[in-house]
């Protein structure tokens, strides 16, 4: 049961898609101030409350202050507010279980138990949104019934169930050559590589280098003939240069965001000066979409979206007054805090607020400040280009993620977790959003694998592979200057391949548990709390999950462990120690804590009682997968069915997918 309450004058959002009518009685559970601009609710001693999709923290929020506001920030500590995205969706599971969303595409602050230990404080930017109340009697109801109010999430093409590669940057074709060369050389299996924003003309969208990339069309053909899919990037700035067609088409059509006087809005971000394209204004974005087409003319089926918070350098307007600031502190005797304002100056010149007040938006004939849209910005971007690839390339269902997002956008594409570093905490950071995200309708995402920033060793490789494993999407990226991290890098070659191969081993069941969670509004990685309920531990537990509905994960993120605890939380589960897709040894474990040892060349997987998994032999790429070897590793002593979803083409820019029952066929250990 779902109720709708509305203040004010809402901007639509379209985060909603099966909508219900407006509420005329009186809100349930929580409290809200007249003007609606403030929502608060007593939390329970031990309520938990979770949600918030792309954030810091663990999957129970409880215990500090968040923010929906889309950051182009990449260190990702524990204090930090906002990440890429803004999920305004929390699930209060206590001695009342309800969720609240607050669909308002701009900021919008969740004090959960941060200035007051039991209060929920929620503030709205200004009181004019829609508020969703949702009951249920688990969190995973909630979650449900919220999810069928948004809308269907998007499935993304089968082969990018597949290990990707990316670095900022594989700056020429040949660099690119060479990491598929080194990959298929080392029977590492692999179904894309990356293109970062070098393989443009001067960071320009939609060009590629002839001088790094001569003959891109017949490039992209001859690594397709390799069972390799090339994703380049698309920013959303547009570099301000006459004679590229892109921006001159904008400018002229006025599909640009504007300043306070009418003009183009002007930034700089990598391609130095650029505007942005008001993907607010429907022209605007069916003209950026229908862009894409340039490259799907060359033989691309995937893409990521990045930059389009939109991550701002620095704008004109904001530099003149930070060179203003830095004259006046010229030839005066600077005192300390003089010397913090001066700093501060220069850091503050990116993604500044200032910025994001100055920028309009044309909604089709109405002028919106950008600051009353801003999480939707980068939605829209990615809805614009999904809407073209329907009409584009009807026949083919295109990969693609975003780095911004909005409650909604889960409709049209995957994303990313963004900037992360090469740290022990973030392999669980990465565990702790996927629950998160899949709440939020998200399920086609993963962390950048091994990490983004910061220098990678072997051991966190390995460690971090052992999760990457089971995230939709897989993928291996790094920074610029960061050392190199492609597993063929590493000294403990078959371990990697072994753990590569075992991802290809398991990408039936994978698939098949994403489907179904697509279909049933169902979570594919649900926190412990969400399945045994009523079980203390269960509830407490941070740091395993439950894929799909027959496994549950235990991975190591420590360095120099030797294993971890586990908490088993039903009777009779079996470890399966996989060393490789064929060569694995099986514990039973009862109920309860257990230290479970697990080399860092190993990965465990729990399977429940009455359950068995479904592996394929494994092959150098998803196109290679032959499902005639299906077999089971079962956890039951009675006939087994499992359920196997399957690509089988694609209909007006989306996968078909068909069932088949597969009865009979598992190997009882
Ligand atoms: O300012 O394109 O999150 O994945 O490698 C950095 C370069 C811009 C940020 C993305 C990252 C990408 C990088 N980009």
């Amino acid at each position: 049961m779902i109720n709708k309450y509305i203040f004010g004058k809402p901007f639509e959002t379209n985060a909603v898609q099966n909508d219900i009518h407006e509420s005329s009685g009186k809100i349930g559970y929580v409290t809200v101030s007249e003007d609606g601009s403030e929502i608060s609710y007593t939390l329970g001693k031990n309520d938990k409350v979770y949600g918030l999709g792309e954030a810091v923290r663990g999957i129970n929020k409880r215990g500090w202050i968040y923010e929906t506001y889309c950051s182009d920030d990449p260190m990702h500590t524990e204090t930090k507010r906002s990440l890429y995205g803004g999920h305004p969706f929390i699930i209060v599971d206590g001695e009342e279980v309800f969720g609240i969303f607050v669909d308002y595409p701009d900021r919008v602050t969740f004090d959960i138990g941060y200035t007051n230990v039991n209060s929920l404080n929620i503030k709205v930017g200004e009181p004019n949104y829609k508020l969703y109340i949702i009951d249920g009697d688990t969190p995973l109801d909630i979650v449900k019934s919220f999810r069928h109010l948004i809308g269907r999430s998007y499935i993304a093409p089968f082969w990018s169930f597949g290990f990707q590669q990316s670095r900022w940057s594989y700056n020429t074709s040949k660099d690119v050559r060479n990491v598929i060369d080194n990959y298929r050389q080392n029977d590492f299996p692999i179904d894309a590589v990356y293109l970062d924003i070098d393989y443009m003309d001067s960071f320009k969208d939609f060009t590629v280098s002839d001088e790094r990339f001569p003959d891109f069309a017949e490039f992209v053909k001859s690594v397709k003939d390799d069972n390799i899919h090339l994703v380049p990037i698309i920013d959303a700035g547009i570099k301000i240069e006459n004679g590229y067609n892109v921006y001159e088409e904008g400018r002229d059509n006025n599909y640009f965001c504007k300043d306070k006087n009418g003009k183009d809005f002007i930034a700089a971000v990598w391609p130095g000066k650029v505007c942005f394209p008001d993907f607010l204004n429907s022209k605007a974005a069916e003209w950026f979409g229908m862009k894409y087409k340039i490259l799907t003319d060359l033989g691309i089926d995937g893409f990521w979206n990045d930059m389009n918070e939109p991550a701002i350098f620095y704008s004109e307007t904001g530099l003149e007054k930070a060179f203003e600031k830095i004259a006046s502190y010229k030839g005066k005797n600077i005192g300390v805090y003089d010397f913090f304002g001066l700093k501060d100056t220069v850091l503050g010149l990116s993604n500044s607020y200032d910025d994001y007040s100055g920028m309009y938006h044309n909604v089709d004939g109405e002028i919106i400040c950008h600051n009353k849209i801003h999480n939707i910005y980068g939605y829209n971007m990615t809805k614009s280009a999904s809407d073209a690839f329907k009409k584009i390339e009807p026949d083919k269902n295109i990969l693609m993620f975003s780095r911004a997002s909005y409650i909604g956008m889960h409709r049209y594409s995957g994303i990313w977790m963004g900037d992360n570093q090469s740290w022990w905490s973030h392999i669980k950071l990465n565990l702790q959003m996927l629950p998160s995200l899949n709440m939020c309708g998200f399920l086609y995402t993963g962390a950048d694998m091994v990490g983004f920033g910061d220098n990678c060793t072997e051991e966190l490789a390995l460690r971090w592979l052992a999760l990457g494993i089971f995230n939709p999407l897989m993928r291996n990226h790094s920074a610029l200057g960061t050392r190199n991290q492609e597993f063929y890098r590493f000294e403990n070659r078959t371990a990697f391949r072994n753990l590569l191969k075992l991802r290809y081993a398991l990408i039936p069941y994978l698939y098949s548990e994403y489907v179904k969670s697509v279909e049933n509004n169902d979570m594919m990685f649900k926190p412990l709390a969400f399945e045994y309920r009523g079980d203390k531990f269960a509830a407490a537990v941070e740091d395993q999950l439950m894929v799909g509905e027959y496994i549950m994960i235990a991975p190591v993120y420590e360095p120099n462990a030797i294993g971890r605890s586990v908490y088993v939380p039903e009777e009779d589960m079996l470890a399966v120690h996989f060393k490789s897709e064929n060569d694995y040894i099986i514990e039973h474990y009862s109920k309860g804590h257990h230290f479970v040892e697990i080399p860092n060349d190993e990965v465990v997987i729990f399977i429940r009682k009455g359950k068995a998994l479904p592996l394929v032999n494994s092959g150098d790429c998803t196109a290679n997968l032959d499902y005639s070897t299906l077999h089971f590793i079962g956890n039951t002593e009675s006939n087994f069915e499992y359920t196997i979803y399957v690509e089988s083409g694609v209909k007006e820019g989306e996968s078909i997918v068909e069932k088949k029952t597969i009865k009979n066929k598992y190997t009882l250990k």
